[in-house]
């Protein structure tokens, strides 16, 4: 009986997906052919956020950048969707929540960011080899329908360390003697291990080589109380600038610095106004504008699929905010002038950092 029912079920879900699939299948190749002389493709497309957007800059500038080229879709006259899936802080749970998306056979499109996501859908894609990926913060090979678009973060860890340095050693309001800068992060992961802490220090020991990173781990990417706590510890350990790249942990380690007295690094979006006085970076990618410019050519049928790229400072997906009001009065100006000259090498690559 019970293998008499699983029969049914597999052929029950069998014709159920052809059902689905081959209609599916037409329509979308239809579409694809018509999408570039007649500009008439209807697509929908799923923005799978790994975690919770709100408080994550990366997970915020994402749906922005999607948002923003569905809209104009919509304003061209087409009926191209999106839907934000929020995954959750359970990371177990993501593999499962991608697999049953995929089922649902709804989206042309599963659009996603961070560095896990091409691992977790290795084994998704295998078992729905037609459905198309597009992955930022990400790198993967070999993968007709999986593509990744990751940035150069040597380079935006290494101008966060340097102007780190370059505030802790000054005689600002809040520094003090000691060549020790911070780093919180969410959780540890190989981008963080292998990339962003090394170049935060790399761009410290540039200002001084004497200089070293105090660097904490949260162990989720939302506990703010746990992020001040991490933070007043090493504050008190002689820590006096620290970067937080700990997704909603983020506003424990502001709140903190507001209270004790120590100054931010932020890091992926502009943060100055998360605390005026005390954010004396901001070390951006351009994920909202990488996401509007890929999402805008996987629909019009311009993007090269299943390719790896690694976007930098050369063409701005990594910058450094050196025109906020609030950085320019809070950072002394032989401080910024410094910060420029740095960002002047780089942008005529006269400095290079290169990722492996
Ligand atoms: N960054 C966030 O801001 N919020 C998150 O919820 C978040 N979750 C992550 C989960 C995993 C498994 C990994 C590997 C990274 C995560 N990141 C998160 C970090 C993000 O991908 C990126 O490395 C940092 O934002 C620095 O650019």
């Amino acid at each position: 009986m019970k293998i008499h029912y699983q029969k049914f079920v597999r052929f029950s879900q069998f014709a159920l997906g052809m059902m689905l699939c081959v209609p599916l299948a037409f329509s979308c190749s239809d579409a694809k052919a018509a999408a570039k002389p007649q500009n008439s493709a209807n697509y929908a497309i799923a923005v799978f956020v790994p975690g919770v957007v709100s408080g994550s800059p990366v997970y915020e500038m994402l749906v922005a950048g999607v948002k923003r080229a569905v809209d104009e879709e919509v304003a061209a006259g087409k009926k191209t969707t999106y839907e934000v899936i929020e995954a959750g802080t359970a990371q177990a749970e993501w593999g499962t929540k991608i697999t049953s998306l995929c089922a649902d056979k709804k989206y042309n499109l599963i659009i996603s960011s961070n560095p896990s996501i091409p691992q977790i859908i290795a084994p998704v894609s295998e078992q729905f080899p037609d459905q198309d990926f597009l992955v930022f913060d990400a790198f993967n090979e070999g993968n007709s329908h999986v593509t990744t678009f990751r940035y150069n973060q040597r380079e935006q860890a290494y101008i966060s360390g340097y102007q780190a340095a370059l505030v802790s050693a000054s005689s600002m309001k809040y520094a003090n003697k000691q060549k020790k800068i911070g780093l919180i992060a969410g959780q540890e992961y190989p981008a963080m291990n292998d990339i962003i802490l090394p170049a935060y220090l790399e761009g410290a020991k540039a200002v001084d080589p004497s200089f070293t990173v105090d660097f904490r781990i949260v162990g989720n990417w939302y506990d703010a109380a746990k992020g001040a706590e991490l933070a007043r510890a090493m504050k008190a350990a002689g820590v006096d600038v620290i970067m937080p790249i700990a997704g909603g942990a983020n506003q424990g380690v502001v709140s903190a610095a507001k209270e004790d007295g120590f100054y931010v690094a932020w890091f992926d979006d502009n943060g100055y106004a998360q605390a005026p006085g005390y954010v004396i970076a901001s070390s951006i990618m351009a994920q909202e504008r990488l996401a509007y410019e890929k999402t805008k050519s996987w629909i019009d049928g311009t993007l090269t699929r299943g390719i790896p790229s690694t976007v930098g400072i050369a063409d701005k997906y990594i910058d450094f905010v050196a025109t906020d009001p609030a950085y320019i009065e809070t950072v002394p100006q032989i401080l910024r002038d410094k910060q420029a000259a740095l960002m002047q090498k780089l942008y005529a690559g006269e400095l290079a950092l290169p990722v492996k």
